[in-house]
């Protein structure tokens, strides 16, 4: 068990901390001999720390029984760890302490508390640099930072840094002292060097020292207090408040000069003609980073190698040898693997994607952009923070629908939620690449007006959905409050992307599990449980059953029918499923086959309603997964695809007879 003293200033917050690490576990004394209470306590989670919370003091001198105690704890207690618990507030009083306390040379950490009332920015890595040990902000109050400053208890064990601030004859005369008394606690050294110099008696006694070394000691003293015209605890307070002084310099940025900062970077980013241009560019790094180059890349490698090659492969060679029934292993490489491992490929994606936003959040550009745009937005019922999961939405919608994390009001976070569908995703693209290459090879427009039919949908429907009560947001949530510019912490944005990427495993993974294994079911199987080929499956069934409603879209046959739905699995599968029912083999866009077959099914009314169809209807099961987590019910999820489907099936319905009409 770890002992852990926690040092600090009274009103640091001492108390606050205390009881937060160890709830009702606290034992409460007398320290003995004295009437100053000792109380100690162990870590509320899981017993593996003892905290002993060290009396109130400003110093480790040796005028009040609190300080006694206090010091006698820390060099003749040993413990392991010291936290040392400052007001941030109140950084140059605090750090009086903290000096004297590094310079007892055991292993500290810094936890800088009220961080939540703070309003300057203290440079942490900085001063973690400066005195060898970790720095932690935390609010005691508001329970924040608390976790990682347990982190740092339970592994720090280093010893913090020599600081070297005292001037050259107050240096030289703690090496003298050193050289000619015997100081035998050498983990100390440094501690009661600097109190022997001071003649503090009680050390003077503690160490033994004899008239012969007292006599050395106040020569030196006596000649430094004369050349300093000061007694030689004035000499160190002094020199420790210098210290301080320009350390404090150093770390500390005050809020009036970041203020000042923030106004002239704004001065750039929001500026009248150059702040849109600079919020394309920022999205655009944003896109190119999440989806075209390294999380694109690194999807297409799990997509393309890992799944198959790393696992698929030496897995289906396992099953074979091991003499696995062909359905399962039908239900294990094609159902589980194939689409698990289809959704999973987006994990990169999210992560790298909630690690940029999380920057931008940090440094304060993210409540800049929401700024900017809410003025437009606003005109159509939704609000600035509504455009970036749309913007990410063009990569993929389960990033998107998670990043509506970053808009506060409820109301509008459900519509954003509701909306960023819309957006064509980049897995939807396939499908029009396949529609428009057979059916208008030389109309790519259709594409772009797809998109903008999106784009105009999603602003309509803000302007309609803003009507009803549940989706007015109450306009106070709009005030918006642009915070100054700060540097980013990397380490936070790096635990906010883990934390989102594994969300995104733990949710999407189940659902896509057990979803994968249901289509692959209807795939596979015909009514009476037997294996064969899809074309005589259950889906097939399903398909011919469902196919009607499809109808008067221009589509309502099963291939089309069956293709749609699986379609909801990962919008890849959509052309993959349409080539195995051609016979074409898996997903050949160009195959002469599908592009021959197609025509059988469809026509070109049918396919530019399917096109709009797939452009709104609810979104592949990643996406609704996604909605869900983000919805937190099932109610709210039901009414997103409705609303997304209704849209889908009306649109498509007035394309199809308007393509006709108009053929
Ligand atoms: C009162 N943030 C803020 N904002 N306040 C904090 C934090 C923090 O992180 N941590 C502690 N405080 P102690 P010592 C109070 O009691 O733990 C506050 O002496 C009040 N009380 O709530 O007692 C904490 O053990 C009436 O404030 O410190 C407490 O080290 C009005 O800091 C004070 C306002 O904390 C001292 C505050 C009746």
């Amino acid at each position: 068990m770890l002992n852990v003293a926690i040092v600090g200033n009274p009103n640091s917050g001492k108390t606050t901390l205390f009881n937060k690490l160890t709830g009702s576990k606290q034992k409460v004394g007398n320290w003995p001999g004295v009437t100053v209470e000792r109380k100690e306590g162990l870590y509320t989670k899981d017993d593996s720390i003892n905290f002993i919370d060290l009396p109130g003091i400003y110093s480790l001198s040796p005028y009040t029984p609190e300080e006694i105690v206090s010091r006698e704890y820390i060099i003749g207690g040993n413990p392991d760890v010291i936290i040392n618990i400052i007001d941030s507030t109140n950084l140059e009083r605090n750090l009086y302490l903290t000096i004297q306390v590094l310079q007892t040379n055991t292993p500290t950490i810094l936890a800088l508390n009220m961080h939540d009332i703070l309003e300057d920015e203290i440079d942490v890595d900085k001063l973690s640099k400066e005195f060898g040990c970790p720095v932690v902000l935390i609010s005691a109050l508001k329970s924040t930072g608390i976790s990682e400053l347990i982190d740092f208890t339970k592994k720090h064990k280093t010893k913090p840094n020599t600081l070297d601030f005292f001037s050259l004859d107050v240096k030289d005369s703690l090496n003298y002292i050193e050289e000619n008394i015997n100081i035998q606690d050498s983990d100390h050294r440094e501690w009661y060097k600097i109190k022997l110099l001071e003649e503090d008696s009680k050390v003077l006694k503690q160490l033994n020292i004899n008239e012969q070394e007292k006599a050395i000691i106040r020569d030196i003293k006596d000649k430094l207090e004369e050349t300093y015209d000061e007694d030689i605890r004035g000499i160190i307070i002094n020199q420790t408040y210098n210290y301080i002084t320009k350390l404090k310099d150093k770390i500390l940025i005050k809020a009036e000069s970041r203020k000042s900062t923030t106004e002239k970077i704004d001065g750039f980013l929001t500026n009248k003609w150059l702040a849109f241009p600079i919020l394309a560019l920022v999205m655009f790094s944003i896109y190119y980073l999440t989806v075209s180059s390294i999380g694109g890349f690194v999807t297409d490698w799990i997509n393309e190698y890992f799944f198959p090659v790393v696992i698929s492969e030496p897995f289906e060679a396992f099953l074979i040898n091991a003499r696995v029934s062909p359905i399962i292993q039908s239900l294990l490489l094609d159902g589980i693997i194939g689409g698990v491992g289809a959704v999973l490929g987006f994990v990169p994606q999210i992560m790298i994607l909630f690690f940029l936003i999380s920057i931008l959040e940090d440094i304060g550009y993210m409540s800049r952009i929401a700024f900017l745009l809410d003025k437009l937005f606003r005109f159509f019922g939704l609000s600035g923070t509504s455009v970036i999961p749309m913007i990410i939405g063009t990569g993929c919608s389960v990033p998107g629908i998670m990043a509506t994390r970053t808009i506060q009001d409820e109301a509008n976070r459900r519509l954003t939620i509701m909306l960023t569908p819309f957006v064509i995703c980049s897995a939807k693209l396939p499908i029009f690449v396949l529609l428009i290459g057979v059916f208008f090879p030389k109309n790519a427009w259709i594409l772009t007006a797809l998109y903008f039919l999106g784009i105009l949908m999603i602003l309509i429907s803000g302007l309609i959905l803003t009507r009803f009560k549940i989706f007015k947001s109450d306009g106070a949530s709009f005030i918006m409050e642009l915070p100054n510019y700060r540097k980013p912490k990397l380490l936070d944005s790096l635990k906010s992307s883990l934390t989102n990427g594994w969300s995104f495993i733990k949710n999407a993974g189940t659902i896509i599990f057990v979803a994968s294994a249901a289509i692959w079911f209807l795939s596979v199987f015909n009514i009476r449980l037997e294996f064969v080929d899809i074309q005589e499956s259950m889906l097939q069934s399903i398909g011919s059953f469902i196919a009607p409603i499809f109808k008067p879209l221009g589509f309502g046959n099963w291939q089309a029918t069956v293709a749609t739905f699986t379609g909801f699995l990962a919008k890849e599968t959509f052309v993959s499923t349409l080539g195995v029912i051609a016979g074409a083999g898996d997903g050949i866009t160009n195959s002469p086959t599908l592009s021959s077959y197609l025509p059988t099914i469809l026509n070109q009314a049918g396919a530019l309603s399917m096109m709009v169809f797939t452009v709104f209807a609810a979104p592949c099961f990643a996406a609704i997964a996604a909605t869900k987590r983000e919805m937190g019910t099932w109610k709210w999820t039901l009414l997103a695809i409705t609303y997304q489907t209704s849209v889908a099936y009306i649109l498509a319905f007035i394309t199809y007879n308007l393509a006709v009409l108009l053929s």
